[in-house]
């Protein structure tokens, strides 16, 4: 066991519980504390996701249908620990108005929300790296975040054919500016999990020590 595992403290996320929603940024609670949020093109599967994390069947609406999520949704580990679920970006079936609308709202929480330390970007292992993923990336990077990349569903593909896209995105990672993780995750197989809580509970630490120094 090295330092960092004894000195990390470890978050209970099954103790995770809802806090608020909001309809756009304007309407988030203060800027305080530290927010981790799921991003990722609508069906991607960030509600089950959290649900799978927080171990909690029903903390996130979660639906065949893309869309589901259409608020900021807050959820809180500890009074200042907040993990963020977003509603979708990319889905056809509502009007362009409304589309263009989020996107910039995306943009917007991105860029100004302060207390954003790190973005889960959680991409369908079947359809990884759209265009909007990209811009996703690009954005976050701008604003010094944390990321993550989730190719979520693994279940749907075989375990070779899975590996095989790990490799194809970590590759296509490298024409990113600074070196983003890639993992396969499963909320319905529970597949990278552990690893997920191990990341976040490494991302709310060092977050928490940077804004004490
Ligand atoms: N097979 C499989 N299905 C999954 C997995 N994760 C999510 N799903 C399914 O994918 C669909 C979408 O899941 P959500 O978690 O609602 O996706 P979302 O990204 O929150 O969707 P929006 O809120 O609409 O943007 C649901 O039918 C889920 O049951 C998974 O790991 N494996
Ligand atoms: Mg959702």
């Amino acid at each position: 066991m090295n330092l960092e595992t004894i000195i990390m403290p470890y978050c209970h996320y099954n103790l995770t519980s809802f806090l608020t929603s909001a309809p756009n940024i304007n309407y988030l609670p203060n800027d305080l504390g530290i927010e981790i949020a799921f991003i990722g093109r609508s069906n991607s599967g960030k509600s089950s996701a959290l649900n799978a994390l927080t171990n909690q069947k029903k903390l996130a609406r979660t639906s065949k249908t893309p869309g589901c999520t259409q608020l900021i949704n807050l959820f809180q580990i500890t009074e200042d620990y907040r993990l963020v679920d977003l509603p979708g970006y990319g889905y056809t079936s509502i009007s362009k108005n409304l589309r263009v609308t989020w996107e910039y709202t995306l943009k917007q929480y991105l860029r100004n929300r302060h207390c954003l330390q790190g973005l889960l970007i959680l991409m369908d292992i079947r359809h990884p790296l759209k265009n909007l993923d990209k811009q996703m990336i690009l954005w976050a990077e701008k604003s010094n975040l944390k990321i993550l990349v989730l190719l979520t569903k693994a279940d749907k593909l075989t375990d070779k054919a899975s590996y095989k896209q790990l490799i194809t995105v970590r590759q296509e990672m490298k024409q990113f500016q600074q070196i983003i993780e890639v993992e396969i995750f499963s909320a319905k197989k529970n597949i990278g999990i552990n690893l997920l809580r191990h990341k976040l509970d490494r991302w709310f630490y060092i977050s928490s020590q940077l804004k004490t120094d």
